[in-house]
């Protein structure tokens, strides 16, 4: 298996897999509790059917969308996530430099291994900054006021992982940052020595976004100890306010689910939410954000831009998406093995899989533009 080989996300994920650390490839494969709401996630979108038109002239396909106040060339942007220099050791250059090419935006996260500042200056594509609430007051002001400065175009603030979601096998592997030399540590070393080398020869990990404040000198941490430790469980919607408020631009909020919830987030002058379950990895049982999408959409998706991300795999699944109202949709995943994979060409070659699957399936859809998507082109079973 090598780059040229891969065709779709399970061909990334499989080279993925060959190249990490068990620990590294099962921290990103993995999900909460028994793994349900992951599964859903891509299986919401298989109990409905397009119903494509025909003789509609679809030589020319357009399908950029503006969300948040950002043109895009193509309607799928890479969500944020955490420590992907971990992953690859061109981490989110590598991101930010694909999701350049091809017109769209990315996400850089407050636990990104490369700093927000740096990515802004050297990547000319939208740049969505992912916002932890701490409980630290004044490290959020602090962190609000670098988005500023740096020129942020987006604000996400993450609603759903207030605390550590049950990723049992992180339990099981003492997966932590920075990455432990444990026993099982060294023998992954040892098992991966190309992945070893590269994490060894550059730069050191760090998490520039949270500089001092995440004190690793006692030690690792666990992703679970710092959502329950460090992130504020009080967080409430007047705190939110204040923010959107003190931000003053283009501000959603993400892992929101429910339609009361997305009322609020209009109430408070929210522009965009974004519908997720952080990928399965926080509350098992949860529902797919793709099953949430109708409703929502139609209790606010004329006065806010809705987007959604899990489990999103295909073009069709993007297409569906689109029908049902989403401005947007985000990918988390679909990016990051391919990055495991190959850096900046795995995840380039991932978006180009994907742009291709959207435009050949636009033109079997008799769909030459995006705003032509609507639900008469779907039928639920
Ligand atoms: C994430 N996600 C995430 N979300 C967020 O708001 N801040 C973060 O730091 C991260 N980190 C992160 C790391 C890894 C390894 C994964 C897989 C996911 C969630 C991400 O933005 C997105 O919601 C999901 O990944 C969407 O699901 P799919 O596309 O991976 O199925
Ligand atoms: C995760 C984080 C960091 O899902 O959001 O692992």
């Amino acid at each position: 298996m090598h780059l040229g080989n891969c065709h779709n996300f399970y061909d990334f994920r499989a080279l993925a897999q060959r190249k990490l650390p068990g620990p590294i490839f099962n921290y990103i494969d993995g999900a909460a509790d028994d793994e349900a709401t992951l599964r859903q996630n891509t299986a919401s979108f298989e109990r409905c059917d397009l119903v494509p038109n025909i003789l509609r002239g679809v030589e020319k396909i357009d399908m950029s969308v503006t969300v948040m106040g950002q043109k895009l060339a193509m309607p799928v942007y890479c969500s944020p996530t955490a420590l992907q220099r971990l992953f690859h050791h061109q981490g989110e250059r590598a991101v930010a430099a694909a999701a350049a090419k091809f017109g769209t935006m990315f996400g850089v996260s407050s636990l990104g291994t490369v700093s927000l500042e740096e990515l802004r200056k050297a990547y000319d594509t939208p740049q969505v900054y992912q916002f932890y609430f701490h409980k630290d007051r004044a490290l959020n002001r602090a962190m609000m006021q670098r988005a500023k400065d740096a020129g942020i175009n987006v604000m996400a603030l993450t609603v759903d992982s207030i605390t550590g979601g049950n990723r049992e096998r992180d339990l099981r592997t003492g997966f932590s940052i920075p990455f432990q030399l444990s026993f099982g540590g060294m023998l992954q070393f040892a098992i991966k020595p190309m992945w070893a080398i590269n994490y060894l020869t550059h730069e050191r990990f760090a998490l520039p976004q949270l500089d001092e404040h995440v004190d690793m000198s006692g030690g690792a941490i666990s992703i679970g100890r710092y959502f329950t430790e460090m992130l504020d469980a009080a967080m409430n919607w007047t705190d939110v306010a204040e923010m959107v408020r003190a931000w003053n631009g283009q501000f959603c909020l993400k892992g929101l689910m429910s339609v009361a919830d997305a009322r609020r987030a209009v109430d408070i002058g929210c522009t965009g939410i974004i519908l997720s379950n952080h990928g399965g990895r926080q509350l098992d049982g949860s529902r797919a954000a793709f099953d949430q999408l109708a409703e929502i959409v139609d209790a606010v998706g004329d006065r806010i831009d809705v987007m959604m991300d899990g489990g999103v795999r295909r073009g069709t699944h993007v297409l569906k998406a689109l029908s049902l109202g989403a401005k947007a949709v985000g990918v988390g995943r679909y990016y990051l093995f391919p990055l495991a994979a190959a850096g900046q060409a795995g995840v380039e070659r991932a978006l180009n899989l994907m742009r291709t699957e959207i435009e050949r399936d636009m033109k079997l859809m008799g769909c030459s533009s995006i705003r032509e998507l609507s639900r008469a082109n779907l039928r639920f079973r």
